[in-house]
């Protein structure tokens, strides 16, 4: 099967994009071994961390929201498939908004099983940012390459995003993708301390490294592994391991929201926590020195 990623049709389970992302359930519960292997691999794959009926009823409330919002699903089909109305927008759900703290999503977003999880992996206390990125993603679209970092890395170090779909999801309808070693690799770490420590409000920039994501694999190493996700499944990561998704050409909505957990005691970034975080501050973002490199290179091809 041939999925669309970034600017490249590629076969899934090649080289290009394989989908051998293994799951760390074998070692909940024992802390030093998921340090160890998020040292290790850059990310933590746990099937049914969040209760998978919590996560079904989570994707309906959002559904019925976005319907009611932007008339977006097809009103022919089946609430639940998520079906995509012909030329209509998805309502915006990012931030601290109703949808995002509905009960119903928070039940799953800000869950005791979260918590569980992030509180045994820190060996301490943690916490979540108010914001929540929760995304419909429509068909021919896709995420660009990118380190957390530049977003969001004002606080702590230690930091991690965790990648939650709403329902069950497929690379075709747009999965979370990782490119494995860029978090440790000596090829990225040139990367890591240029592109990697910038800041999109301080530098203005647009955040993302490159949409060629065959191109940055090719030039500095890494591999890029994907998995089909089942309700209640979710990636988990730190702010220097390059990701992007595979691009959603099928005719549903990809429902996801990705979060943030850090130890409490730890510095926050005060963009993102608040009665009304207020997020990013940058307008008219320039392209970054390292993408104006990119994109000459990709129109030479
Ligand atoms: O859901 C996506 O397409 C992108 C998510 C992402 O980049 C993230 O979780 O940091």
């Amino acid at each position: 099967m041939t999925v669309t990623f970034g600017l490249n049709e590629v076969e899934l389970g090649s080289n290009e994009l394989g989908t051998d992302l293994r799951d760390c359930n074998d070692l909940l519960g024992d802390a030093a071994a998921l340090r160890d292997r998020m040292a290790k691999d850059g990310y933590l794959l746990v099937r049914q961390l969040h209760d998978p009926k919590l996560v079904l009823k989570a994707r309906t409330t959002i559904l019925a929201y976005m319907r009611d919002q932007t008339q977006c699903i097809d009103p022919n089909t089946p609430l639940i498939d998520g079906m995509i109305t012909n030329d209509s927008k998805a309502p915006n759900m990012m931030g601290k908004t109703d949808i995002t703290h509905h009960p119903d999503v928070k039940a799953v977003l800000e869950g005791q099983r979260v918590f569980d999880f992030f509180n045994t992996y820190f060996g301490e206390t943690s916490r979540t940012f108010d914001y929540k990125w929760l995304r419909a993603v429509g068909k021919d679209t896709g995420t660009a390459a990118h380190y957390d970092f530049v977003y969001m890395g004002r606080g702590s170090e230690r930091l991690h995003t965790i990648w939650t779909p709403f329902g069950r999801l497929t690379p075709e309808q747009g999965t979370l993708a990782m490119l494995v070693g860029s978090h440790n690799l000596a090829s990225f770490e040139k990367l890591r301390n240029t592109y990697g420590k910038s800041d999109v409000d301080r530098d203005g920039t647009s955040g993302h490294f490159t949409h060629d994501l065959l191109g940055i694999a090719r030039e500095f190493g890494g591999q890029w592994q994907t998995t089909t996700f089942e309700p209640g499944d979710v990636i988990l990561f730190g702010m220097h391991a390059m990701h992007a998704s595979t691009t959603n050409t099928t005719n549903q909505w990809r429902i996801s929201c990705d979060t943030r957990f850090q130890p409490a005691a730890d510095p926050i970034d005060e963009r993102w926590v608040g009665k009304n975080p207020i997020g990013h501050t940058h307008t008219n973002p320039k392209p970054n020195a390292w993408q104006v490199k990119k994109l000459a290179t990709s129109s030479q091809r």
